[in-house]
């Protein structure tokens, strides 16, 4: 049977059989008793890794987020975040049934909130509006195609919430592929933040979970609303087992990935029916623009998967996300962009 090339995303990483190997013989206990040895040993290498006091290990990447969200915020205050951001587009608006939020939304370049409408949109609370107590961040940015929101502009949007006494949250998901592009430690990213989450379970190959960081008192809060939201597990050492091996050993080679995106886009550019920003091909993500077709990206989604290539499709839309991760490789690469240009032709 013909191989299955699954670019919907990097969160289809299987565990490798290292990863299965460690979780069979993971040392556990009961976490809500801080009893997992082995989940404590991930929590500590995880804060340590991203400069910051403590860690918690969470479920999902999307319960990461919301627990930080809820952590930092009262009832009827405001969080800023940019439109096109995971917190936004992705988490059917968990901010609001949550934390009970208002949820002011920016544009920017590349996932970078524009930092002059950030400087005006900031509310101080008067008797007249919710106040603004918190600016979300997401690096890499997904839907701007994996894009790297630079080091510059972290420091300047966290500096503007450091002066208006406002907390950072930065979105990590892939913030090892942001640290891989930028040639820099995750330290360096983490730094312009008050919490992370980041994922174990996307382009790290991790079967399940996601870290959220930040200062002792933080977590402590933290740890509360994770329980409260039911995300507090038991015996979780068996999966924590494989998150700390991928911690430890993948993030050197997200660089591959990186490789195979920018091979894809490159053996695509100049075709009559697409059209790839390459200067937003900047991690593991492309998106690939139809033009002059009548195909939507459903229609192509489905003629992709009569070829055993799976990607994600939406009707009457003409974009399509392609995601590089440890489970494709170079060939597999190739014979995606020649199934493209097969059906466009
Ligand atoms: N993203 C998924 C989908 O939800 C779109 C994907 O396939 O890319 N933050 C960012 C930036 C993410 O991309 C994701 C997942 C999450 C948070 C949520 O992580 P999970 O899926 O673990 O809840």
């Amino acid at each position: 049977m013909n191989k299955i090339i699954d670019l919907r995303s990097d969160t289809v990483t299987k565990p490798t059989d290292e990863m299965r190997k460690v979780m069979s013989s993971a040392i556990v206990g009961d976490d809500v008793y801080k009893d997992d040895p082995t989940v404590n040993e991930l929590e500590k290498y995880a804060a340590e890794i991203m400069g910051k006091q403590s860690a918690i290990f969470v479920p999902s990447g999307t319960m990461g987020n919301q627990i930080c969200i809820k952590t930092h915020t009262n009832p009827g205050e405001e969080i800023i975040l940019h439109r096109k951001s995971h917190i936004f587009v992705y988490e059917l608006g968990a901010p609001a049934v949550i934390s009970g939020v208002l949820t002011k939304l920016l544009d920017g370049p590349d996932g970078a909130i524009d930092i002059d409408e950030l400087k005006e949109s900031i509310q101080q609370g008067d008797m007249h509006h919710a106040k603004t107590t918190l600016i979300c961040m997401e690096n890499t940015h997904n839907v701007c195609g994996g894009t790297v929101v630079s080091l510059e502009h972290m420091k300047k949007a966290y500096d503007i919430a450091k002066e208006n006494n406002i907390k950072v949250h930065l979105d990590g998901a892939r913030i090892f592929n942001a640290a891989a592009a930028l040639g820099v430690d995750v330290k360096e990213i983490a730094k312009y933040s008050d919490s992370v989450m980041f994922c174990l379970s996307k382009g790290l190959g991790a079967p399940v979970g996601s870290m959220v960081c930040g200062e002792y008192d933080f977590i402590e809060k933290a740890m509360r609303v994770r329980k409260m939201l039911g995300g507090t597990m038991r015996q979780a050492g068996i999966i924590a087992s494989a998150g700390l091996l991928a911690l430890k050993t993948m993030p050197d080679k997200l660089c591959l990935d990186h490789e195979k995106a920018r091979f894809f886009a490159e053996g695509l550019i100049g075709h009559k029916n697409i059209n790839i920003d390459l200067s937003s091909v900047q991690t593991n993500m492309v998106n690939v623009d139809f033009i002059d077709t009548s195909y939507d990206s459903y229609d192509i989604s489905n003629m992709l998967k009569d070829k055993n290539i799976l990607v994600n499709g939406d009707k009457n839309i003409k974009r399509m996300r392609f995601v590089f991760h440890r489970d494709v490789d170079m060939k597999d690469t190739q014979i995606a962009i020649e199934a493209l240009r097969q059906i466009l032709n």
